[in-house]
């Protein structure tokens, strides 16, 4: 009886921690990043133009949880999916390149490029009411620095990764 009291006390001691510590923890996400998406294709007017996206990655185990969410989506993209992925460099509106190729852990190992959606965070999502929620659980944990969600024009091609030309991003940095 008193050893599971000094239990039930410890876990009732670890939850004060993790409500009061909160972003201190492993447990929370990482990289978070809400706001309006950057333009990468100025010269037209596209579906999101003035939408908005929130991201955010968690780990677990060395492993990452990616969730992304975009709103204020135009109704001229409803029931279309866009590819979606986190890239290596940052989101500056009108410069596209800028965000440079995806985040691909295989090359971050130095190890040959092999393109999956277990080596890259790929995060496409269907537009269903001006919103849509793309997710990926990938077995690595991506190198901090400053980096980019890009929402692209065409779904992920399972095979080569492309998802045509980039329409818009959101920066993400840890
Ligand atoms: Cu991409």
């Amino acid at each position: 009886m008193i050893t599971s009291t000094k239990l039930r006390t410890a876990v009732g001691a670890t939850a004060i921690v993790l409500l009061t510590a909160g972003p201190a923890l492993a447990l929370g996400p990482f990289a978070r990043s809400s706001g309006v998406l950057s333009d990468l294709a100025p010269a037209a007017s596209g579906p999101f133009d003035g939408a908005s996206a929130r991201v955010q990655l968690v780990e677990s185990s060395g492993a990452s949880h990616a969730v992304l969410t975009v709103k204020g989506i135009g109704a001229t993209a409803e029931g279309q999916t866009f590819g979606a992925h986190v890239h290596d460099g940052p989101c500056i509106a009108g410069d596209g390149a800028s965000a440079l190729g995806h985040y691909n852990s295989h090359v971050h190992a130095g190890l040959p490029a092999e393109i999956s959606d277990q080596t890259e965070v790929w995060l496409d999502f269907t537009v269903s009411n001006g919103e849509g929620t793309g997710n990926a659980n990938v077995p690595f944990v991506p190198e901090s620095g400053s980096r980019s969600v890009v929402i692209h024009a065409l779904p992920t091609n399972p095979q080569t990764g492309t998802a045509g030309a980039r329409l818009a991003c959101l920066t993400v940095a840890w």
